[in-house]
């Protein structure tokens, strides 16, 4: 089998990748490891940036998502003793769409047929070899057959535990690496959400999120510490923690119900440095992660491969290979921004088990400081936004 460009992973980058190729005429072939529905049934991300709705639009992708999205003005920080919202819209103008990651890749998936874009699912083994010349390829097994994908380019969207990262040699790159000594559980429910907006809430048992997919479908998380047991937490244990952490104004307006997913996903923040190898390139969670708390893992995928996008048509249809040149500085500076903003906003919620009453005092004085000051919150509103392209 021949293509321009392989892609590996059918997540949102290999996805939005894909369709931005496919929309210039150019050929790619997606290879990922799983099932559609076992991808689609990974529940992740909720908040889209504009720069994402924008891809979407661009893509004439947008139909169900101008229908169900849920368009958000603002969310809020709290303590427990106050509530500060941050009005992204009063403070940059813009807005967040609040749609979830499952339907997002739902979209681009029942698209792909139709728009020429080939994905091979349940592909086992994949192994990229040559990446060092302009023939790289890529094999794998499927339906009990060994497979053979030849292109110009690899592209590696196979998120934090892929292969592609870990095909480029030892010395040829550079990791940065934070890890968290706690985790996010999350638990998903068919009830109507506590707010119309999402609430961050510090508290000294640790850090909660309300969040939501739709009018009728919650989607909470709680701080946990590393190691946490799924079974230790019961969906009535859980429910109990989320009106402590969240706090006796939002409580009672709390509406508990069955899990209809739970799980739990450690906390980091990861970059490797260079995003690109010979023929191979990297975007998305297989290049860098962060913590959720910015809402920006999902986001930073879509700016990536609109990057690399732009730069595979350049060079497909110009023969101009500058724009591949600068594919990885370009898109790290917007990276290491993401990065600095969800590391700071974990920070700031989260408690670090290292912490003492005098980190807990510079906690209170920040929030202080954020819920009197314009600027304070027209930064965080700017970054949670999203920083332009
Ligand atoms: P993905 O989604 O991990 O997709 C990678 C795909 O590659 C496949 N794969 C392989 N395929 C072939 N061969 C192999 N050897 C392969 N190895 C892996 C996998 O099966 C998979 O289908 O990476 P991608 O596309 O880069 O997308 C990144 C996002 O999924 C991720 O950043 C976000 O989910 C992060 N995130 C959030 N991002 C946001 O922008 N807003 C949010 O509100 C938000 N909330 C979250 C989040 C992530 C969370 N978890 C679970 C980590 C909330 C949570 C709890
Ligand atoms: C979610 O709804 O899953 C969600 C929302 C905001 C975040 C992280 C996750 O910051």
């Amino acid at each position: 089998m021949k293509t321009d460009v392989a892609i590996v992973g059918a997540g949102p980058a290999g996805l939005l990748l894909g369709h931005l190729l496919r929309a210039a005429g150019i050929d790619a072939v997606i290879v990922e490891r799983q099932s559609a529905a076992h991808v689609l049934s990974r529940i992740r991300a909720g908040v889209l940036e504009t720069t994402t709705t924008d891809l979407m639009s661009q893509l004439g992708l947008d139909h169900r998502l101008n229908i169900e999205g849920l368009r958000h003005d603002g969310f809020h920080l709290s303590d427990g003793a106050r509530s500060i919202r941050i009005d992204i819209a009063a403070l940059t103008g813009r807005h967040v769409t609040v749609y979830g990651q499952t339907e997002l890749t739902r979209d681009l998936m029942d698209a792909a047929s139709k728009r020429g874009l080939e994905i091979l699912y349940e592909a086992a083994d994949a192994a990229l070899h040559d990446i060092e010349t302009s023939t790289p390829r890529l094999t794998f097994r499927r339906d009990g057959s060994a497979a053979l994908l030849e292109s110009r380019f690899i592209v590696g969207c196979d998120g934090f535990h892929g292969v592609c990262r870990r095909a480029i040699p030892a010395g040829a790159g550079r990791t940065f690496e934070k890890v968290y000594p706690f985790g996010w559980l999350g638990i998903l429910a068919d009830v109507p959400p506590c707010d119309h907006e999402l609430i961050y809430a510090s508290h000294t048992n640790g850090f909660a999120l309300a969040s939501m997919r739709s009018e009728t479908r919650s989607r909470y998380y709680i701080q946990i510490p590393s190691g946490t047991n799924l079974e230790d937490w019961p969906d009535d244990r859980i429910w109990d923690e989320l009106a402590v952490r969240l706090g006796p104004d939002v409580a009672p307006r709390i509406t508990r119900g069955a899990a209809i997913e739970k799980s739990i996903a450690p906390l980091r923040s990861f970059v490797f440095e260079p995003m690109r190898h010979g023929s191979l390139f990297l975007a998305g969670d297989a290049a860098h992660i962060v913590p959720p708390t910015g809402a920006k893992g999902l986001n930073l995928a879509a700016s990536d491969v609109t990057y690399l996008a732009d730069a595979l048509v350049d060079f497909f249809r110009q023969g101009r290979e500058a724009s591949l040149k600068a594919y990885s500085d370009r898109a790290l500076a917007r990276i290491w921004k993401s990065e600095r903003f969800s590391w700071a906003l974990t920070r700031l919620m989260h408690n670090f088990p290292e912490d003492g009453d005098f980190d807990q005092r510079i906690r209170i004085a920040e929030l202080d400081y954020i819920a009197n000051s314009i600027a304070a919150q027209t930064t965080i509103a700017e970054n949670y936004a999203g920083l332009p392209l």
